[in-house]
């Protein structure tokens, strides 16, 4: 007998056998056993294995084995999320082309992980980056278009000067670039492509039920918290205009008890009214509005944080008690979230009452505490209590007050109940070579066309020049210029998706990793889904694990399969 374990020995003797066995190969369907399927979240193909793709690959492995041996019929596939820009970084600094780069780290790392003698099923490996694949995103690209899933926006956008490309609002993190924790992310105003996520926000919350359970408690607050979801009032306020209609400007607030306590309004500063009415007749405060506006959007809104504002030298009037209060413009009021207008109440706001004391505006008490100790003008009484200055309200209990407040503006035509989540559709469109081209075309009026799906794919050029400024696609006049069935000459959009969009289906392409038909076959996907084990890092909490549950329940809505998560 051997004393001595000489892995390089026995371990290739073994791993062959496997191999030539197929014992890891799996069927669709395999009578008399149930399936399972154990998934590792897609694997980047940065060159070399380390030891954090193999802590996440051995419990893989350590279950598929486990199932298999208790008779399931274990779906255990592996592949390549394959687009992104590391490759195309690599490309700029080493001359090489980003295909070939991933290809090379592709065969390494499979090499290695088979040196480690995972049970991984091969013959189902799948690639981001090849055409049979991301033929199928641009298919999915058409087909949530023609359902309105898709829009094209002009809007204030996160850009990372280091990636020279925008990114979605999950993808920065305290104002850093999450692949540049050192770059701050700047505000650029670009014409964007966005998925409406925010169509499905209610749902995705309401599928934590189902996942309850299954997915780790932690998670399901990390998405809640993303989505966001506020129940409120928008307080419409009216800006008079001499010889002219009223401005209304809707404020979404969810302490409609405070309206007798606002004393000034606010403005984001990306408002569409400070462009349009306010700096056109107040030119004089315009550089204090772009300092606002160039300033990073999460820091500039954090507790701690100075606040900064400008007074717009006009008047808005509070509708409920038709009082004129003050309307300004200031760093902590977001555009994108609510209106993007605030009614600014200090006695009951932290960040009124630091904005209030700073520029002086008063401060009017309306909610007293029953609690004596929480009644102090040093700051803000953020707490329940009973009314004080607010008319025919005085003496209800707040939490009452703010249902009929609300429901007396209803009825003036004043306001509204609504729903504010902070979720914003998601970003999709990126200014970079190494993704999937977005089938569209703009003729010479810049009308928007949509490829036809008979000519998907629409290939990645590779005439292309990789200087490390701007687009890489924009190189490319091949690419570029098209003639559309008119006859007439187009050009083609220039921008990649997000490789998010790509890891979003991937889990339904092993089914059918070599379908041309389809994306995926629907009675396959009706009888694996869901993912029974999905093993991966928490880091993907609010991005690939939102991004992918939304896309589930959009293909279920095409039709193409019958689960829900
Ligand atoms: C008046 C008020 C009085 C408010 C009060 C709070 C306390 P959540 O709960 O997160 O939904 N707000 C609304 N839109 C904003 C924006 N675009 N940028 C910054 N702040 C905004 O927060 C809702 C509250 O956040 C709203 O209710 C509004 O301030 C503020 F004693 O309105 B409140
Ligand atoms: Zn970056």
């Amino acid at each position: 007998m051997i004393k001595e374990y000489k892995p390089n020995e026995i371990e290739a003797k073994w791993q062959k056998e496997w191999e030539n066995k197929n014992i890891y190969r799996t069927e669709n369907e395999l009578e008399g056993k149930e399936n399972y399927y154990v998934l590792e979240m897609f694997s980047y193909p940065s060159g070399k294995l380390h030891v954090g793709h193999l802590r996440n690959y051995t419990i893989g492995d350590a279950i598929a084995r486990y199932k298999k041996m208790n008779g399931y019929n274990v779906l255990h596939p592996f592949g390549w999320d394959s687009f992104g820009l590391p490759a195309e970084n690599a490309a700029i600094d080493n001359n090489v082309h980003p295909g070939e780069w991933t290809k090379k780290n592709i065969e390494n790392m499979k090499r290695q992980l088979k040196l480690m003698g995972i049970s991984h099923d091969w013959s189902r490996e799948i690639a981001t980056y090849t055409e049979e694949y991301y033929k199928w995103n641009q298919w999915f690209f058409i087909k949530m278009y023609e359902k309105g899933l898709k829009k094209k926006k002009k809007s204030y956008v996160n850009w990372c000067p280091e990636c020279n490309t925008v990114l979605a609002n999950e993808q920065v993190e305290s104002g850093k670039c999450w692949r540049h924790g050192k770059t701050d992310v700047i505000q650029k105003e670009l014409s964007q492509w966005y998925l409406k996520i925010t169509d499905y926000a209610d749902e995705l919350l309401k599928g934590h039920q189902e996942l309850r359970g299954h997915w780790p408690e932690q998670v399901l607050t990390m998405q809640k918290n993303w989505i966001g979801k506020s129940f409120g009032t928008e307080v419409d306020f009216k800006l008079p205009i001499e010889n002219g209609d009223d401005i209304t400007i809707p404020a979404f607030t969810t302490r409609s008890d405070t309206l007798y306590g606002v004393t000034y309004v606010v403005l984001a500063p990306e408002h569409s009214l400070v462009k349009e009415i306010i700096l056109k007749e107040n030119p004089s405060i315009k550089d204090a509005v772009e300092a606002m506006i160039n300033e990073d959007k999460i820091f500039r809104t954090a507790e701690d944080k100075e606040k900064e504002g400008v007074f717009t030298g006009k008047y808005v009037i509070n509708p409920i008690n038709n009082e004129l209060v003050p309307l300004w413009i200031a760093n902590y009021v977001l555009m994108d979230y609510g209106t993007g207008a605030v009614m600014a109440v200090p006695a009951h706001d932290e960040r009124d009452f630091a904005f209030a004391k700073k520029y002086n505006l008063p401060v009017r008490t309306v909610i007293k505490s029953l609690d004596d100790t929480q009644n102090d003008d040093t700051k803000a009484m953020t707490g329940e209590g009973i009314l004080v200055n607010s008319s025919e309200f005085d003496g209800e209990k707040n939490t009452e007050a703010k249902i009929k407040i609300a429901e007396k503006l209803e009825s003036i035509g004043l306001g509204k109940k609504t729903t504010n989540y902070r979720l914003h559709d998601w970003l999709i469109s990126r200014q970079r070579y190494w993704g999937t081209p977005i089938p569209i075309i703009y003729d010479e009026d810049g009308n928007m066309h949509l490829e036809k799906i008979e000519n998907l794919p629409v290939k990645l050029p590779s005439d292309i020049q990789f200087s490390g400024n701007g687009n890489p696609l924009e190189t490319s006049d091949a690419f570029k210029n098209v003639i559309l069935p008119n006859g007439k000459k187009g050009r083609r959009e220039t921008d990649t998706m997000d490789t998010f969009f790509d890891s979003s289906w991937y889990y339904l392409r092993y089914l059918n990793p070599n379908m041309t038909e389809a994306p995926f076959d629907t009675q396959n996907a009706n009888s694996w889904m869901p993912v029974d084990q999905y093993i991966g890092g928490i880091e993907h909490a609010v991005m690939h694990l939102l991004y992918a549950r939304f896309f589930h329940k959009a293909l279920r809505d095409m039709g193409l399969h019958n689960t829900n998560e």
